[in-house]
């Protein structure tokens, strides 16, 4: 086999693995609407505040949802222990070598839980701003998150996940005296590559305008 054709093989190969999962994720969009679940693809650079985000979410919503969070990650389960500490079932998927969740993990999950027991399914993605933007979960919305510690340039660097996400949350903004970005220009960034999105600048720390972002994953 010549390398070209060796290439167009992987490239192949590569389509097929796409086709494949995006037929999973509409099978586990047909289970969502079938019980009637709220779900949400969680996804974000490496430490930008994904699972802080998820704890003051379950905080605030477990009173009144049944509330499962699907924890991807390529090893341990310290953020599905840390999501079960503010009251919400939480399954941990440790990926391995893989930089991100695909639809196969979530419908193991799906297949192997009593759905009837969750109002809202959240799956915090594996840490990575490239890989998930290729699979698709087959949520009913998916949240972008970035911190500001990541640098002004984080959104417009990678635009391929901000153009496929409803959400983007641009957190860790207490720290704003110190990292000094333009934060201004961030939105403007995120809003250039996708009009649709619904933007918000938050903290977990403080809490600052999180109510705001959990009244926007309901509606
Ligand atoms: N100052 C500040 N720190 C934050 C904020 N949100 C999260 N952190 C801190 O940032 C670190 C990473 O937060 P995580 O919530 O674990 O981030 P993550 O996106 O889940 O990280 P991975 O799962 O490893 O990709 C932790 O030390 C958090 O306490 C915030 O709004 N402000
Ligand atoms: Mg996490």
């Amino acid at each position: 086999m010549s390398e070209d054709d060796k290439v167009s093989k992987i490239i192949e190969l590569n389509e097929d693995l796409i086709k494949t999962n995006d037929r999973i994720a509409q099978q586990n969009k047909e289970l969502f609407f079938k019980y009637k679940i709220k779900s949400f693809d969680i996804v974000g650079a490496i430490g930008a505040g994904k699972t802080s985000l998820l704890e003051e979410i379950v905080e605030n919503l477990s009173k009144n949802y049944r509330i499962l969070v699907i924890n991807g990650d390529i090893t341990t389960r310290i953020d599905a222990d840390r999501i079960e500490r503010r009251g919400a079932r939480s399954i941990q998927i440790n990926t391995g070598r893989e930089c991100a969740l695909n639809s196969y993990h979530i419908s193991q999950v799906l297949h192997n839980n009593n759905l009837s027991e969750y109002d809202l399914v959240f799956i915090e993605n594996v840490g990575n701003l490239i890989c998930p933007s290729d699979f698709i979960l087959g949520v009913n919305k998916r949240v972008v998150v970035v911190s500001i510690t990541e640098g002004e340039w984080v959104i417009k660097k990678h635009p391929l996940l901000f153009k496929m996400s409803d959400i983007a949350i641009i957190n860790k903004i207490d720290l704003l005296d110190v990292v000094e970005v333009n934060l201004e220009q961030m939105i403007r960034d995120a809003m250039d590559i996708n009009p649709n999105l619904k933007i918000f600048t938050t903290s977990c720390k403080t809490g600052e305008n999180i109510p705001s972002v959990i009244k926007a994953l309901l509606e």
